[in-house]
């Protein structure tokens, strides 16, 4: 908790440590009622920074600190001060030990940060200043230190005792043992762990390209060791992948995997010894939807790739954290791509950055990529600093190729393997591997907002020359009023009247080619804040196709014509642009419907819309050709979600916008209504469960068709999601089937929602991330008492908000997913966010924070609405005794007088 005013600090203060930890020598002794942490420092004077003979030491209130030595010498209490959560020596000579005893109570730690319980076992998360909560530490990424840790603990309920590194003796001591690990790379402490449990583990082994044998476990409790195989699977995957792909070889002899139920994020990539979310780990058709499973899939490979991306080479200060993170989910983005379709991929990816982290750069809290100051790091995880990294990263590979990309990688490894650096240690990797002038690119990395493109272009026959003329404009975002102009790849394709693209050049410039079977587009790089480029060459007037597989993280305005969309959505050569086109149409109609606009213009809409959603279900209905990507197929017949529309406007009206996407829903589901049972005929299948492209693409089609015809009036749509249901070996169609059900409003649809509950949460009284699903697909749901059913699961005696999981199923699900619920008229929703989150943040303020997302964004809503979400801000401001987590949020939401002096 927060004692006094929180403190801004900021990347211009930047100093390098006083002190190095050469060595660091753990004894933990775990127990029941308290855990006895002694640390051996050995402890050296940086060449490179300050000569000082005083340094402070991080902590945390929670130490209760035993005694202080150095070399040998116990120290008086006059020879230290300990002022809250920070430790000052003086005096101290160039090289010393130092010896600190602590005790510390892991029981009491709900906050999920340094040391805590799980269930019955004992684990850590120190990313990011964890580990200050276990003992007295140079607590900063750009302190690295070579680790030993000895674990004493009870023998029967403790079996399995890890922490990072090798294992290098074990001891039997009665009633208790003793295991020491070793980890002879050098680390910051984020990356420390330890694991103490009754465990069981599933072993395999894997042999590096250069032929070392890697043993590879992964640990769960004995009720889950049946559903790691996937993991397994997947950690094998993405091993060979790396090494393929980015020539990255694992370098311990052994990488574990432990997962653990309590755990605030997904996974942590800890050296040799990654925790993970079970929400992230297991993975059983029974219990998992494919998504579960795709999510399974490109964690395991996160967390191993970081291995070299964040482990290898680290982050010089928190204000890097995109170095590892935006670079990480790219490779595990490329990963995922190259395991399924890509087109897919992109897809989801670019889901999720319009839906949270287009709206997050919109708003108070938008940052750079490489934010200039903080209070909380925590608060920093973003989907700016993950995905909008990602974005960034991505287009350095798409600028450079792939061939430079590679290059400017292996340099990045090469120059910095040991070593903590910054964002620009990156980018100047890339430019001297590949001669890229990457000066003006460095301003990704410092601006925030996403850049609006006006584009626009003229088609000159008598010279064959298509011109495109691109402005951008970056919006102003707090405290960066006045934004320069960015360097980004549009990747560009020119289609033709008969569906092909047409081969073009760049006049004046050496433009990129990326040609495949079907398509031909090439790189565009846009500098200026207004350019025109010339396209020679061009044989008809086209319509473009513009920023292919989503070139830059931007908004595209062109001003298409509703043929065009329609026939994009059917022709372009780019998978993600056919999906685009579509859900350009699909904005358009929805904004048609909401405005009222005049019967012709919405008459014509309408037209446009059902005519490529008819020709979508047709696809679908021919799933089982092998030419059909079901799960394509599914997502262009995915109506674009309430929040991005949402961000598309100045000001939203949750009711009109609210009605205006049922109704167009309404369209698909009433007069394409025989397309749509085709289409779940078609793509049902009597086979096992497998888990391969086609049945995933068949299960995604009989989700979203579903879910149009529940919203449909045709009663007999609620006995085809029960025998969907009924005859369904796997989570995907269960979920599916009881989603559908839960939000459709025939009247033959609350029986059937009863029954399936009932039936769904008996399989969750078996497994934990089941029941997660069972409160959340309820907490989603629609209904005008969305208020009134959250507040009873709440009280639900299997809801607890102490196991993020749970609680996020039911928060999440609501503030997040039901938009018409949580921003229901009277304002409850917002008064039950805020009352839990005050809750929240007594004990888990990194959750409490997290959770007050929704209500930031009260700008956007109509001023009624607005009044009752800042009510709800200022009501959270006001209570003593905020976190710094929660602290920061609200007061940047509600722009209170900047502490950022
Ligand atoms: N690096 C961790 C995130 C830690 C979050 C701490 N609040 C997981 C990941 O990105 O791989
Ligand atoms: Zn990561």
């Amino acid at each position: 908790m927060r004692e006094g005013q929180p403190h801004v600090i900021h990347l211009k203060d930047y100093e390098v440590p006083g002190y190095l930890i050469e060595q660091t020598a753990l004894d933990v002794e775990l127990g029941e009622e308290e855990t006895r942490v002694r640390a051996s420092l050995t402890m050296k004077q940086n060449p490179d920074g300050r000569r000082e003979t005083r340094l402070v030491l991080d902590g945390s209130i929670d130490l209760a600190t035993q005694s202080i030595a150095i070399d040998g010498r116990e120290l008086s209490h006059n020879e230290y001060a300990i002022e809250d959560d920070k430790l000052t020596l003086f005096d101290l000579p160039e090289r010393f030990v130092l010896e600190t005893d602590v005790m510390i109570k892991p029981q009491d730690n709900k906050s999920l940060s340094g040391l805590y319980q799980s269930g019955d076992m004992f684990c850590t998360q120190c990313e990011a200043e964890g580990f200050r909560n276990i003992t007295w530490y140079l607590d900063r990424p750009d302190v690295l230190s070579e680790f030993t840790t000895t674990i004493t603990a009870d023998k029967a309920k403790y079996p399995v005792l890890l922490s990072n590194g090798n294992a290098q003796s074990r001891e039997d001591l009665g009633e208790k043992h003793r295991v020491t690990w070793h980890d002879p790379f050098l680390k910051p402490a984020y990356l420390y762990a330890l694991v103490a449990g009754d465990l069981e583990f599933i072993e395999d082994s894997f042999t590096t390209a250069s032929g070392r044998q890697v043993t590879l476990q992964i640990f769960t409790e004995a009720h889950n060791i049946d559903k790691v195989d996937f993991a397994m699977e997947s950690l094998k995957t993405s091993m060979r992948w790396d090494e393929q792909t980015y020539g990255r070889e694992y370098d311990l002899d052994i990488f574990m995997v432990v997962a653990v139920d309590s755990f605030n994020m997904g996974a942590m990539e800890n050296k040799g010894l990654n925790i993970f979310n079970t929400s992230c780990v297991l993975a059983h058709p029974e219990t998992t939807t494919d998504a579960g499973f795709q999510r399974v899939e490109s964690v395991v490979a996160h967390e191993y790739f970081h291995n070299w991306s964040g482990n290898r080479v680290t982050c010089r200060d928190w204000f890097q954290l995109s170095l590892k993170e935006g670079f990480t989910v790219l490779r595990d983005q490329q990963f995922s791509a190259d395991q399924w379709s890509s087109s897919v991929c992109r897809i989801e990816q670019v889901q999720m950055l319009r839906s949270a982290q287009f709206p997050e750069d919109a708003g108070p809290m938008a940052h750079p990529i490489r934010p200039p100051s903080f209070i909380e790091i925590n608060n920093f995880y973003t989907a700016t600093v993950y995905e909008k990294g990602a974005e960034v990263v991505g287009m350095l590979a798409t600028l450079l190729g792939p061939d430079n990309f590679r290059k400017g990688t292996d340099l990045y490894f090469e120059r910095h393997d040991g070593q903590a650096v910054t964002t620009e240690d990156f980018v100047r990797a890339m430019a001297d591997a590949s001669g890229a002038d990457l000066v003006q690119f460095q301003h990704w990395y410092d601006q925030a907002g996403t850049p609006s493109l006006e584009v626009s272009g003229q088609y000159d026959e008598v010279n064959q020359c298509y011109e495109l003329t691109i402005s951008q404009m970056t919006p102003p975002t707090p405290g960066q009023p006045v934004k320069v102009p960015l360097h980004m790849p549009i990747t560009l394709g020119l289609v033709g009247a008969s569906g092909q693209d047409i081969p073009f050049e760049v006049a004046g410039e050496s433009a990129r080619t990326i040609q495949s079977e079907s398509g031909f587009s090439r790189v565009l790089e846009l500098r200026e804040a207004k350019q025109t480029f010339q396209l020679m060459g061009v044989t008809e007037a086209p319509v473009p196709s513009i920023a292919r597989h989503f070139s830059a993280p931007v908004k595209i305005n062109f001003d298409y014509s509703l043929e065009e969309l329609g026939f994009l959505s059917r022709h372009d050569s780019d998978g993600f642009n056919r999906w685009e086109a579509g859900q350009r149409l699909s904005i358009a109609l929805i904004g048609a419907l909401e405005s009222g606009t005049n019967n012709e213009q919405l008459e014509e809409a309408k037209q446009a819309f059902k005519a490529m959603m008819r020709h979508h279900l047709a696809a679908a209905q021919r799933v089982n050709d092998d030419a059909v990507d079901g799960a394509s197929v599914a997502y262009n017949l995915t109506l674009p979600g309430l929040a991005f529309l949402g961000e598309l406007r100045d000001e939203v009206n949750v009711d009109t916008l609210v009605a205006a996407r049922k109704a167009a829903k309404s369209i698909v589901a009433d007069e394409l209504h025989e397309e749509l049972v085709g289409a779940v005929a078609a793509a049902r299948s009597e086979a096992p469960f497998e888990m391969t492209p086609s049945a995933v693409g068949r299960r995604a089609i009989v989700t979203i068709c579903l879910d149009y015809l529940l919203a449909s009036s045709h009663e007999s749509a609620v006995s085809l999601a029960e025998d969907i249901y009924r005859s369904a070996d796997n989570m995907t169609l269960w979920a599916g089937a009881l989603r559908s059900v839960v939000g459709s409003e025939l009247a033959s649809a609350v029986a059937a929602r009863d029954w399936m509950l009932a039936d769904f949460y008996t399989k969750g009284e078996k497994d934990a991330l089941v029941m997660d699903l069972w409160f959340a697909i309820q907490a989603a749901g629609s209904g005008s008492d969305a208020v009134d059913r959250v507040k009873a699961l709440m009280s639900h005696p299997d809801y607890t908000l102490e196991v993020p999981n749970r609680m996020r199923s039911v928060l999440g699900g609501f503030a997040g997913q039901n938009i018409a619920g949580f921003h229901a008229a009277s304002g409850d929703g917002y008064a039950l966010l805020a009352d839990t989150v005050i809750k929240l943040d007594q004990f888990n303020p990194q959750m409490a924070a997290r959770m007050l997302g929704p209500l930031t964004r009260w700008r956007k809503f109509d001023p009624s609405r607005q009044a009752l979400m800042r009510g709800a801000l200022e009501r959270i401001q006001s209570q003593d005794a905020l976190s710094a987590d929660v602290f920061e949020v609200v007061n940047k939401s509600l722009d209170a007088p900047s502490t950022d002096a």
